[in-house]
């Protein structure tokens, strides 16, 4: 039987370097810290009544995204499937159940990211939590995302505070006070430049809601505004930049096809969906996503968002272990 011996030096350091990054102290207080979140935000989700689904990681269609990343798909039994960049379309089809109102999936999403985007907040495999409310409009949102992070906030202060002495940073950062405010992409671009989600940010004391992104064409364009979009991100204070987007969807067929016409996102892939919308069975929803290890590295505040996995998925780097 023939044995490994691992002699390449560049491949021993690597292993090295990952291994010391399993073994970092502070590690399991920050995972402590995380699962905390997670069991606020499951509690939050079941008193309001937004019913657990289980994530697909695996499905013939799949988030078309708004930027370019490295495609993943894999063939089963001769038909074409995609790992899940959101669960975005499955979220409005589960709501066609006429007994379901409000539900949430803990998502695995893989997002191949090209090396440009290896830095401090993306990773090319995360978790986000996403929900979708049938009926639901930006306000419904807002209020109800505003209440989940004071809830979870208020949750964490109380039960981790050995955890915050340990990592060595005090709680202040989660004292929320809603709502929050609310500012247009044009407004704080005008007023800062390019840069001005990182600028405001990093101004920032409180959280924020950031609305109309011109991006997926699944996300509403205002019909007595048009060319602004009932959509938005929350930016997490302090530097931490964007937590979370989402939108009020459209759901009808002429504007579907006319917003995947301007977004030149290629139909046949998504015929069966199209179907629905002209069968006019998806329903008005809106919803949102955000990303478990984002909150994570800002209520722990750390430096980059890898600093909270176990192991690395930052992307852009020459090779990972395991
Ligand atoms: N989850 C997001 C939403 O609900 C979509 C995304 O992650 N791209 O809008």
């Amino acid at each position: 039987m023939k044995t490994y011996v691992l002699e390449d030096e560049k491949e021993l350091k690597l292993l090295d370097e990952t291994m010391e990054k399993v073994r970092r102290e502070k590690l399991p207080t920050i995972l402590g810290i995380q699962q905390a979140i997670l069991r606020a935000v499951d509690d939050y989700m079941y008193k309001n009544g937004v019913v657990r689904l289980l994530p697909n990681m695996l499905a013939p269609i799949t988030d078309p995204l708004c930027h370019s990343v490295e495609e993943c798909a894999i063939t089963y039994q001769g038909q074409e499937f995609n790992l899940t960049k959101s669960m975005i379309f499955h979220k409005q089809i589960a709501l066609s159940n006429p007994n379901l109102q409000k539900i949430y999936i803990v998502s695995p999403n893989v997002r191949l990211e090209l090396p440009e985007r290896g830095d401090k907040r993306h990773l090319f495999e995360f978790t986000q939590v996403d929900f979708e409310f049938k009926d639901g409009t930006m306000d419904t949102v807002f209020e109800f995302m505003e209440g989940l992070i004071k809830y979870a906030f208020d949750y964490i202060k109380e039960e981790c505070k050995d955890k915050f002495e340990k990592l060595g940073i005090g709680t202040s950062h989660l004292d929320i006070t809603g709502p929050f405010e609310r500012h247009t992409t044009q407004e704080l671009k005008a007023k800062y430049g390019d840069d001005f989600e990182a600028i405001a940010s990093k101004k920032a004391t409180q959280p924020f809601w950031l609305i109309n992104h011109k991006r997926e064409f699944y996300d509403a364009e205002d019909l007595d505004n048009r060319g602004t979009y009932r959509n938005y991100d929350l930016i997490w204070p302090m530097g931490y930049v964007e937590g979370l987007s989402g939108g009020e969807r459209e759901y009808k067929y002429d504007r579907i096809i006319t917003r995947m016409r301007e977004a030149k996102t290629d139909e046949s892939l998504l015929r069966n969906y199209i179907e629905l919308a002209k069968r006019g069975e998806l329903p008005k929803t809106a919803g949102a996503g955000f990303g478990v290890e984002r909150m994570t590295r800002f209520v722990c505040q750390q430096q980059e968002i890898d600093d909270v996995t176990v192991f690395s998925r930052k992307p852009g780097k020459e090779k990972y272990i395991f």
